[in-house]
């Protein structure tokens, strides 16, 4: 299969995150595409395709054109405040406060548009989401051409952002920008299946009230886990999309024996629901030796997760999301891209 990327994704370089109560080096950071990038070529994948430019008309359909704007404006209204260094949020109009104040201060912004203190911003980070979100559309792109399938190498991440909000390393949704996109031309039915460690919050949210894009997640219980405040079992979906949204919330300490019911029963949810593309979140911080999750996936499993994505038989466009074992990443990501081929 085609992987989508640019180089253009690289240049979102965080030094250091807030984390655990310290500034810690990033664990979001460039290397983790080349080493996939790299894997890809060593293992020859496919063919390597640059992502076309799109305007901003497709991420328009999915998050605030002013959030959008607020990303765009974002490094000159920081530099022009006197800094000088990446960006972190630290105050959030939470219950209690003024919903409808009109924010100018750069500050105020940060924490209006944010979900967490743990995503910082730089300089290049928005032309970075924009050819992220690219690399998700080509591959959309690819899938509505007749491809059976495309990887979508996207970095910066993108399902923890939402509507008018950036967090968990992510600034647009990438999986969410590619089905609306896939909507927007002629697809009637999508399935988003998204089996990154932490639940994607950004995505469920978008698409909650929705028939027409299915979003299934398999995660880490948020009671012990990132995003905490989203994930939970008892989170079907509201109004016409009710029962279109599923959650398998895992205990910390899953492996592959202990998560297969869970993707049984998702892949069940995807016979049923018979999507005409299959978007996959891929994260692989399931991983045993992912630095920030609690899961106990092999390498080789990812090889039986590509195997068992295949026989659900939709045309798929695989997304990267997380997964922080760099040295490890790339094999764990094109074992499931082989896995997916066969
Ligand atoms: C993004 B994606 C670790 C803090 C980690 C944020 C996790 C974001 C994960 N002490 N906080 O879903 O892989
Ligand atoms: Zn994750």
């Amino acid at each position: 299969m085609k992987t989508v990327f640019s180089n253009t994704q690289l240049a979102h370089a965080p030094a250091q995150e807030i984390s655990d109560g310290e500034l810690k080096p990033a664990v979001e950071i460039p290397s983790r595409a080349e080493i996939v990038l790299k894997t890809v070529r060593e293992r020859n994948v496919g063919e390597i395709v640059a992502p076309e430019e799109f305007p901003v008309r497709p991420l328009h359909r999915v998050h605030a054109p002013e959030y959008v704007s607020f990303l765009e404006s974002f490094w000159e209204k920081w530099t022009a405040a006197g800094r000088s260094r990446e960006a972190f949020p630290f105050v959030w109009p939470i219950r209690s406060l003024r919903q409808d104040v009109q924010v100018e201060h750069i500050d105020g912004l940060l924490g209006r548009y944010s979900m967490d203190a743990g995503t910082p911003l730089g300089e290049n980070t928005y032309k970075a989401a924009r050819a992220s979100a690219d690399t998700a559309l080509t591959a959309a792109r690819l899938l509505l051409d007749g491809e059976k399938s495309a990887f979508a190498l996207c970095r910066p991440p993108g399902h923890h952002a939402g509507y008018d909000f950036f967090g968990g390393y992510c600034f647009f949704n990438n999986a969410a920008v590619a089905a609306q996109y896939l909507r927007d031309y002629g697809l009637h039915r999508i399935a988003i299946l998204d089996v990154d460690y932490h639940h994607g919050n950004g995505t469920q949210a978008l698409f909650y009230d929705r028939p027409d894009i299915l979003f299934l997640s398999i995660h880490a219980d948020p009671k012990h886990e990132y995003p905490y405040f989203l994930g939970f079992a008892d989170e079907t979906g509201e109004h016409a999309g009710t029962g279109f949204t599923r959650n398998w919330p895992l205990p910390l300490g899953t492996d592959w024996d202990s998560y297969t019911p869970a993707l049984e029963e998702a892949c069940r949810w995807l016979l049923v629901y018979k999507p005409e593309a299959l978007i996959v979140s891929l994260g692989m911080d399931c991983y045993e030796n992912d630095p920030i999750s609690g899961f106990k996936f092999k390498s080789e499993d990812y090889i039986r997760l590509g195997q068992r994505l295949a026989k659900v038989g939709v045309p798929t466009i695989f997304l990267m999301e997380g997964g922080y074992a760099v040295d490890a990443l790339g094999t764990n990501c094109v074992n499931v891209l082989e896995g997916f081929e066969g």
